[in-house]
């Protein structure tokens, strides 16, 4: 899967911008202009692929106030990821912030599906 469009913003030390870049390895399943889709490295579901833009921004909030079009970007490649590996229903998940989860301050959605899902966040 070609990893081509260069990111306008990253971030030093930052894995996600690495994979990007295509220094950090990792399995795409599906990419376009703005944003690409890598299967997590610790699954918590049969479908679990994390979706982020190729510009680096910290999380979600950060980037619906800098840059909307290209969430809509990110929820648009999720739902084809779903579209081809769940039949199109899937969660999105946006941890944001330590106390919520979130360990890569590179946004991130996490695509999760496959299975019947139970609502039980915390
Ligand atoms: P969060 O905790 O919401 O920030 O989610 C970060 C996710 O990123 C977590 O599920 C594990 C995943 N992850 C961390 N480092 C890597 C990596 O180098 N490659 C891949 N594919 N996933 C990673």
């Amino acid at each position: 899967m070609p990893t081509t469009a260069e990111p306008s913003l990253t971030a030093p030390d930052c894995v996600f911008c690495g994979i990007v870049a295509g220094e950090v390895p990792a399995t795409v399943v599906a990419s376009d202009e703005r944003a690409l889709a890598f299967r997590d490295i610790e699954p918590k579901a049969p479908l679990h692929v994390l979706v982020v833009p190729r510009d680096h921004h910290a999380d979600v909030a950060q980037l619906a106030a800098a840059d909307p079009e290209l969430l809509a970007a990110m929820v648009g490649l999720a739902e084809q990821v779903a579209s081809d590996e769940s039949g199109g229903q899937f969660r999105l998940v946006f941890n944001t912030g330590p106390t919520a989860g979130q360990s890569v301050f590179h946004v991130h959605g996490h695509v999760i599906g496959g299975t019947g899902l139970g609502w039980s966040p915390a």
